[in-house]
């Protein structure tokens, strides 16, 4: 693999009938594409293989359980990194992310070169939502707010999932030591980002909850995300000598 300057990573769990539908339309983009998948029992490695030997723009890690997807993350970019694309991009599976703002983005980035992060944001003026109760949108509001107070930082979605990295800013950040595996993994993200100094970029998104497959999220992710947040707030505050 490597035949574009672009790779987007994709961790999944049963998303073989989503995948069926996402992989065409990105493959129309300058990009190759990395699955991260955690034992799906649908097939979901299977579509991507198949397309990947047509293509040769798929390359698939196939993990022996649902470990997580701060981890499958974090062990795509660990593969990626050492293969020089220039932008790695991370989006989710179902639906959500737009190919089509995906292909904004990497016009705008293009145009922006200090940019180290470009977020792709539901919650800057101009992004939005659809398929959301006003329960979700609620929570995400205000998990966003919770860190934004916590973290000291102007960014608008620190839990977004669409983004685009520099490999040269993964490169800078200590990747060893981001241990998050839901919703605080984007945020765990972003804080070592802003660490190491990384220019962020966001630009607003429409998010569209998914129609096919459930959600992977669990009650055990809000509360990882609540308890590191609060950790990292009290860090920042009382830094150890
Ligand atoms: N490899 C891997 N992928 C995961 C895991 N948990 C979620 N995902 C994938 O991460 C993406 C976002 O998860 P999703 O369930 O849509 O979360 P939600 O949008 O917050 O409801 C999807 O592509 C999932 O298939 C995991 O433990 N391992
Ligand atoms: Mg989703």
């Amino acid at each position: 693999m490597k035949a574009q300057p672009n790779v987007v990573v994709i961790p999944t769990v049963d998303e073989a009938e989503n995948l069926r539908i996402l992989l065409p339309k990105l493959l129309l983009l300058d990009v190759d594409i990395l699955i991260v998948d955690d034992a799906s029992r649908d097939g979901t490695a299977d579509v991507a293989q198949e397309l990947g030997a047509e293509t040769g723009r798929i390359s698939v890690i196939c993990r022996p359980s649902k470990m997580g997807l701060g981890s499958a993350y974090i062990q795509g970019f660990q593969k990626l990194l050492p293969l020089n694309y220039v932008n790695i991009i991370q989006m989710d599976a179902d639906g959500s992310h737009r190919v089509e703002d995906l292909a904004a983005m990497l016009a705008k980035i293009l145009i922006t070169p200090g940019t180290d992060l470009m977020i792709g944001s539901r919650w800057i003026p101009g992004g939005k939502v659809e398929n959301w109760s006003k329960h979700r949108e609620a929570l995400s509001r205000a998990a966003n707010w919770y860190s934004r107070k916590a973290l000291a930082t102007s960014v608008g979605d620190m839990t977004a999932g669409f983004r685009i990295y520099r490999a040269d800013l993964l490169r800078k950040m200590n990747l060893q030591s981001i241990e998050s595996e839901g919703y605080s993994f984007q945020i765990e993200m972003t804080r070592e980002a802003l660490r190491v100094g990384a220019v962020v970029m966001e630009v607003p998104i429409t998010f569209i909850e998914r129609t096919i497959g459930t959600s992977k999220m669990s009650m055990p992710i809000v509360l990882e995300a609540i308890v590191k947040v609060t950790k990292w707030g009290f860090l920042r505050c009382n830094p150890l000598k």
